[in-house]
């Protein structure tokens, strides 16, 4: 299946909101300020951002008088090439030099951490990499049980720890392993936590502390994971994580669940850090590396 096809399946929910709506706007009719407001209407009403979607509007605009275009259906083609450009952050993430590669996975409760490790795990074991799953969700014995079950059917290592066990120690003797077992890539769970509790982002922050000491630049890569139908709450929430620690990117979970897609490009605007996947199910496959131009192409589709 081409990427588009498969960015198109994941906002089959959004089809009939945002993608439909979007669609209808640029059937046969003049380029009047009705145009324009409906447009900006349907951004805001996407979950694009207020702030996003006035820019938006406005950069059309001008690009559309620039070049003297009169028709709905001329602009089209302009309005994709603004909103890859804006969603162009440096969305494809490389392994570090300094095996192993580590990845760190922080959230919110039931955002879909645990899943999305497992994906990422299928993700690189596909790429033929050897891949470490560490269970760092020690607060509940059911997740790394969890995980466990995951790892198998991604076909990599896990590392654990009994319930209660301090997670920072937990990642500390996980790069031993791997450095041991000769892994390329380590990819860490991690306890679901309320942004706001100062404790709980303490934590996160040991944790980061902890994998650095032990493998200087390391965590290369740590993923927020967000529930795309968390809406406009979620750019509060990763505020308070990037404070915790350096948020190199974000994993947007459950697209499939939303009818306002346009969260994807509201979440990347407002944070000003690139979205690197996006989780469209509840299968191991179900994860895909973000990409511009497909996603815009599948957004604009009809
Ligand atoms: N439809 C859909 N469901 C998803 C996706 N990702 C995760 N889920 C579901 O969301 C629920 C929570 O996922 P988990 O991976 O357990 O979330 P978590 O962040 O680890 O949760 P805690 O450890 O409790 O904080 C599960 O039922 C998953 O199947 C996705 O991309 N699409
Ligand atoms: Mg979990």
């Amino acid at each position: 299946m081409s990427l588009i096809k498969i960015f198109s399946a994941g906002l089959a929910r959004s089809k009939a909101g945002f993608v439909d709506r979007l669609g209808n706007l640029f059937g046969a009719g003049e380029l009047d300020d009705l145009f324009y407001e409906d447009l900006e209407e349907t951004l805001i009403t996407g979950d694009v951002g207020v702030n996003g979607s006035l820019q938006i509007v406005a950069a059309l605009k001008e690009k559309a008088r620039a070049l003297g275009l009169k028709e709905r259906v001329e602009v089209k083609n302009l309005l994709k090439r603004i909103l890859i450009e804006r969603l162009t952050l440096g969305n494809s993430p490389s392994l570090a030099d300094n095996r192993p590669h580590i990845i760190l996975l922080v959230g919110v409760n039931g955002s879909g951490k645990t899943t999305a490790a497992a994906k990422l795990a299928n993700y690189y074991r596909e790429q033929g990499k050897k891949v470490m799953l560490v269970a760092g969700d020690t607060f509940r014995a059911a997740a790394t049980e969890q995980l466990e079950i995951w790892a198998k059917r991604a076909d990599a290592d896990l590392i654990k720890q009994q319930a209660g066990s301090d997670p920072a120690a937990l990642f500390f003797d996980a790069i031993n392993a791997a450095r041991a077992r000769n892994a390329d890539v380590v990819i860490g769970d991690t306890a679901g936590r309320l942004h706001s509790k100062y404790n709980l982002m303490e934590e996160l922050n040991k944790i980061y502390r902890v994998i650095d000491r032990n493998h200087p630049g390391a965590p290369h890569a740590v993923y927020l994971v967000i529930d795309a139908t968390t809406g406009q709450n979620a750019i509060a929430q990763a505020r308070h994580f990037n404070r915790a620690l350096p948020l190199n990117g974000i994993i947007l979970t459950k697209l499939d669940g939303t009818a306002r897609g346009g969260i994807v490009i509201g979440i990347q605007d407002e944070l000003e850090i690139p979205v690197c996947f996006v989780g469209m199910g509840e299968k191991i496959e179900d994860l895909v590396l973000f990409d511009p131009q497909a996603f815009v192409e599948a957004l604009l589709i009809s």
